[in-house]
């Protein structure tokens, strides 16, 4: 996986139209890390304990991924979006992310699928539920990702897991117990991912 750009306006989006999956979620919840995680490369996303680092769209690009079991294959795009929920952040920056995120996720044809990350231990934030409402609304294909299961046992994660597929994850495709620092979970998202990136490209070889 390579960092193939940042992008600051719907303009500098890639024009390629290969399939995109989009990382979605509140500020620290770990979109960057997880990102790093998938592509086995630390460091490749910018990850930072300073919430709401990430303030551009970066787009890094997967080469030569394939759906598991055969079928599409290709090259791809994951997609780190900024993070929502950020109290400090002045109103206008908070606004302005509103707004680049909107741009991206609006009519976004390539956009396959939203991994749409959580923090396992709490309870779904306001931003979560707006989130959440937004992409039923739209119709956007998501997968929920609990993650930072590697802070609780074994009881508590599938507690926690049960309780956000009904708090959340009832329109989901999948809610995915996750650590982004142990990549516990990790090539199960994976394949899911890969699964819904090169769907289109399986039907029509069908
Ligand atoms: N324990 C634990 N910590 C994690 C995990 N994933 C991320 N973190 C930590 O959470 C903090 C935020 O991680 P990021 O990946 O930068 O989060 P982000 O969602 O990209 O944040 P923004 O870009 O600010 O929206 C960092 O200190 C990470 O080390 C995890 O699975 N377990
Ligand atoms: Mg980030």
């Amino acid at each position: 996986m390579t960092f193939s750009g940042s992008a600051s306006s719907s303009a500098q989006f890639p024009r390629d139209g290969l399939p995109e999956v989009a990382f979605l979620g509140r500020s620290n919840v770990g979109k960057s890390s997880l990102l790093n995680a998938l592509a086995g490369v630390k460091g490749l996303a910018r990850v930072s304990s300073d919430p709401g680092r990430t303030r551009l769209i970066n787009f890094f690009r997967v080469l030569g991924a394939a759906r598991p079991g055969g079928g599409g294959h290709g090259d791809m795009y994951l997609v780190d979006l900024p993070g929502y929920g950020y109290a400090k952040a002045p109103r206008q920056v908070r606004e302005g992310w509103e707004r680049l995120v909107t741009s991206y996720m609006d009519g976004r044809d390539p956009l396959q699928l939203c991994v749409f990350i959580v923090d396992a231990r709490h309870e779904p934030s306001e931003g979560d539920h707006l989130l959440r409402t937004w992409l039923d609304h739209h119709g956007h294909p998501y997968v929920v990702a609990a993650n930072k299961v590697d802070k609780m046992g074994r009881g508590e994660a599938r507690r926690r897991e049960r309780a956000i597929a009904e708090a959340i994850g009832s329109g989901a495709r999948a809610v995915v117990p996750v650590s982004a620092t142990r990549r516990t979970g990790v090539d199960e998202l994976w394949n899911i991912i890969r699964a819904a990136a090169f769907d289109r490209q399986f039907e029509a070889r069908e």
